[in-house]
């Protein structure tokens, strides 16, 4: 409930800002001719343009604001007390116009008119509440099944092979280690392999893990800086000792490196050796906080090497 923009204040402070960015930005690509336009200068050019896109953002949040309290209005007047059949399906009627008309989108309603009737030919349906409850349900469900966590790939031959990947300081080493605590407390066999042999200490970083959450791990061997022969020697080792899971952590690289991309494009083909199709998923780490770029880093990553998923990390940050 209004979680698109966050506390209120935040959107008080930030909106102004991002306003006046975006207009200073608009000032400088039409240059001198905004200017001429005009005829004000830069100062006044940018608060006018800064309050128009504070009054559109705005208007956008009333909007969705008054959406809200209209269904909730209209929900409780349509349900009003239903005691026969006949007001029920009336009920029902009202209540598909009324989210028709709320923007929920045709398949949508169809899908939440379809649980309402089940509901209801079980007499589940007797108040407001009952209705509120499975609407919701629902569109929980919609929402989850459109996208939202599916379970990781389990392969079909042991061991399942999960590699991760990302820019710098996105959060894998760390969600390397959390994945490894849960199929360890899942009661799973696990191997992880330090494929990082870039950053100083990366190693030491996810033996620490791997210590915590009581799971092996393979390191490079000495001197070795080829992180391909490291994910080698670990997903050989999960086949021939009957892990259940081998999970790759790999040092941050931006796309645009492209000895880096080479290296990584090298390390999934060794996978492939190893395993028919590769690795069950090769996940991407973004950091929340990154907010649109995420999707600039999946689309580079994703026709670098292919990708199977997404692991967004610091959720618990200031997210965008
Ligand atoms: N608050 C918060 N911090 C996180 C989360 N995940 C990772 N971090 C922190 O983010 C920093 C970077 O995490 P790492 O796991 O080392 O990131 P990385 O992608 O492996 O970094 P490189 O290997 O250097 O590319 C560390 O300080 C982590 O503690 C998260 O979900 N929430
Ligand atoms: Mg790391």
């Amino acid at each position: 409930d209004g979680g698109c923009f966050g506390p209120s204040q935040d959107r008080a402070r930030a909106r102004p800002r991002t306003a006046t960015v975006v207009a200073v930005f608009d000032f400088l690509k039409q240059g001198q001719k905004a200017l001429e336009d005009s005829g004000q200068n830069i100062v006044d050019y940018v608060k006018k343009r800064a309050e128009e896109d504070i009054a559109k953002v705005n208007a956008f949040s009333d909007g969705l604001q008054k959406s809200r309290e209209r269904l909730a209005r209209e929900l409780s007047a349509t349900l009003g007390s239903i005691t026969t059949d006949a007001e029920l399906e009336e009920a029902l009627e009202n209540l598909e116009e009324v989210l028709i008309t709320s923007d929920l989108g045709m398949d949508t309603v169809d899908i939440v008119m379809e649980d309402l009737r089940a509901e209801a030919t079980q007499q589940r349906l007797r108040t407001e509440d009952d209705v509120k409850a499975t609407l919701k349900g629902t569109l929980v469900r919609v929402l989850n099944d459109r996208g939202g966590s599916a379970p990781l790939s389990v392969g079909s031959e042991a061991p399942t092979v999960v590699v991760f990947v990302g820019a710098n300081g996105m959060g894998k080493t760390t969600t390397v280690g959390k994945l490894a605590t849960r199929y360890r407390k899942e009661g799973k066999r696990v191997l992880l392999a330090a494929c990082d042999t870039f950053r100083a200490a990366a190693v030491e970083q996810l033996a620490t893990w791997a210590d915590r959450a009581d799971v092996d791990i393979v390191k490079p061997l000495e001197g070795a800086k080829n992180p391909s022969s490291t994910a080698f020697r670990a997903v050989k080792k999960g086949q021939e000792e009957g892990y259940d899971v081998v999970i790759i952590d790999t040092s941050g690289r931006l796309h645009t490196n492209h000895n880096l991309m080479g290296e990584l494009r090298k390390l999934v083909s060794v996978v492939k050796k190893f395993k028919k199709g590769g690795a069950d998923e090769t996940l991407l780490v973004v950091d929340a906080s990154i907010g649109r770029n995420a999707m600039s880093q999946a689309v580079n990553f994703q026709q670098e090497i292919g990708l199977t998923g997404l692991a967004i990390t610091k959720l618990d940050g200031t997210a965008r």
